[in-house]
């Protein structure tokens, strides 16, 4: 009699932690080859990698760079915005839940 009961769920809950897209932005001031030079420094892109991502986002207006978990990216974002800010220049840097 107390042997009797319902099946309940068992499937695990295990979900994957949520990523994030950093993203870099176009504007008019910053240079070409500083951007170049940021994607080659945070996001370990080669020297052609960098010049082509950097083109797609002057042209575009923005480009995703990477995804990552929330604490790189946002180590990420810290990063290209202090270096930016350091060099005077306007670039911007955000991120965005995949
Ligand atoms: N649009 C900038 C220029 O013409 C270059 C740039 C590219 C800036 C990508 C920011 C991001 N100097």
């Amino acid at each position: 009699e107390s042997d009797i009961g319902v099946a309940l769920e068992t499937r695990p809950k295990t979900k994957r932690p949520p990523m994030y897209k950093v993203m870099i932005l176009n504007d008019d001031y910053t240079p070409m080859e500083f951007v170049v030079h940021v994607l080659e420094r945070f996001f370990g892109m080669t020297h052609e990698q960098s010049f082509e991502l950097m083109l797609t986002v002057h042209k575009k207006g923005l480009a995703v760079v990477g995804v990552f978990s929330f604490e790189i990216a946002e180590t990420k974002v810290s990063q290209v915005m202090d270096f930016a800010q350091r060099h005077q220049h306007p670039l911007q840097c955000t991120m965005e839940k995949e």
